[in-house]
């Protein structure tokens, strides 16, 4: 790209919310006397007492926590929201501003592995290949039911994100109607399906790499991009190289892949400020809404909030909350950042000690 994209404020379109970007690539070097975090520290307890996803420990609400050796799946005892609501509409004005539905949805917490102090970063990834075969199970048991219109899969990591524990977990929310950022990508996939007669991701993917720039990890079935509309300083988008709309149409090798390439990303991430990288991250499949979805790639979004070290943030507010998000540093220069930290380790998985 010409120096102007890489040094002066300019807008970049975001065409799976279908929306701009600001990117301020300037502004950088401003000083920052605001909040600062507290760096995470890793856990260093292989089984912790205390901790209610450890194998054979108490949780919150009285229920033991089985001897679990590889994956556990349970539902969340303190759910968002429930199977068995009774169904009704609400409409308090004759316009219709203020309308409510009930909501019927499942809640589920999935705990990756039995050791406390392993995350997705340090984690074989044969033992990744695990969680990746439990989320495809979900997914599927989940998606099948005729309540269900999307299965939400996703993992807060680090304090900073959310993470309510450090042991290695994440959450599966399965709900009646599609929320609200697939239902935007859905509108955009469409859309660009009816006038390209391809996928909206596959073309873009495609595009990328060729271009290289972006891309900061692949291997022979997945890629990560640094997406030319990144909000977040360090957000990714992961990508299948076979255009499938959700996790059971992946074959053996490309969930070997995906396990292969989660360790790489997360790995990689932690090397950027030598810290346990905080993120939120989640898969979105296609709707489970018993529709044809040719239009639609599954893919991962990790939204990581370090900007500028392991002790300042991006926040969202401002001009981001009243007009549109902004960043500073360009994806291009963070895509190069991310791009060294996974080649200075060879993409290759951390060995563990046992
Ligand atoms: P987060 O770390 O992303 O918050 O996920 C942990 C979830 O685990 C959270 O939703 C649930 C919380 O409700 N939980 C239980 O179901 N049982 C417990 O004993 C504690 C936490
Ligand atoms: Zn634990």
């Amino acid at each position: 790209m010409d120096a102007l994209w890489l040094q002066s404020p300019h807008r970049r379109w975001n065409p799976l919310r279908r929306e701009w970007v600001v990117v301020s690539p300037h502004r950088t070097q401003r000083p920052w006397q605001g909040q600062t975090e507290t760096p995470a520290t890793p856990a260093v307890l292989q089984h912790d007492p205390g901790c209610y996803l450890c194998p054979g420990n108490l949780r919150a609400n009285g229920d033991r926590t089985p001897q679990y050796d590889s994956t556990f799946v349970f539902e969340n005892d303190f759910a968002a929201l429930k199977p068995d609501v009774p169904q009704a509409a609400l409409s308090l004005d004759p316009s219709g501003l203020l309308r409510a539905e009930t909501e019927r949805g499942i809640c589920r917490v999935l705990c990756f592995d039995p050791r406390h102090d392993l995350t997705l970063a340090t984690m074989p990834v044969a033992k990744i290949r695990n969680v990746v075969e439990m989320w495809t199970a979900q997914a599927a048991e989940l998606g099948a039911r005729p309540e269900i219109q999307y299965v939400q899969i996703f993992e807060n990591r680090g304090a900073m994100m959310g993470a309510s524990n450090p042991h290695p977990h994440g959450q599966i929310w399965a709900t009646e109607h599609i929320p609200n950022e697939p239902l935007l990508e859905l509108a955009a996939q469409r859309e660009f399906y009816a006038q390209h007669g391809e996928p909206l991701l596959a073309s873009y993917l495609r595009t990328e790499l060729a271009q290289q720039e972006r891309i900061v990890a692949q291997n022979e079935t997945w890629g990560v991009v640094l997406p030319f509309w990144a909000v977040w300083p360090f957000e990714t988008l992961l990508l299948p190289k076979r255009s499938v709309a959700s996790f059971d149409a992946l074959t053996s090798s490309e969930r070997d892949g995906l396990a292969a390439i989660l360790h790489t990303l997360t790995a990689g991430y932690n090397r950027v400020f030598d810290t346990p990288f905080p993120y939120s991250m989640g898969f979105h499949p296609a709707p489970s809404d018993g529709e044809e979805h040719p239009e639609w790639t599954m893919h991962a979004h990790f939204y990581p909030p370090l900007l500028r070290s392991a002790t300042v943030r991006k926040f969202m507010v401002g001009f981001e909350l009243l007009g549109s998000p902004q960043r500073d540093i360009t994806p291009e220069s963070a895509a190069a950042t991310l791009r060294s930290v996974m080649q200075s380790f060879g993409g290759l998985p951390i060995a563990v000690q046992e």
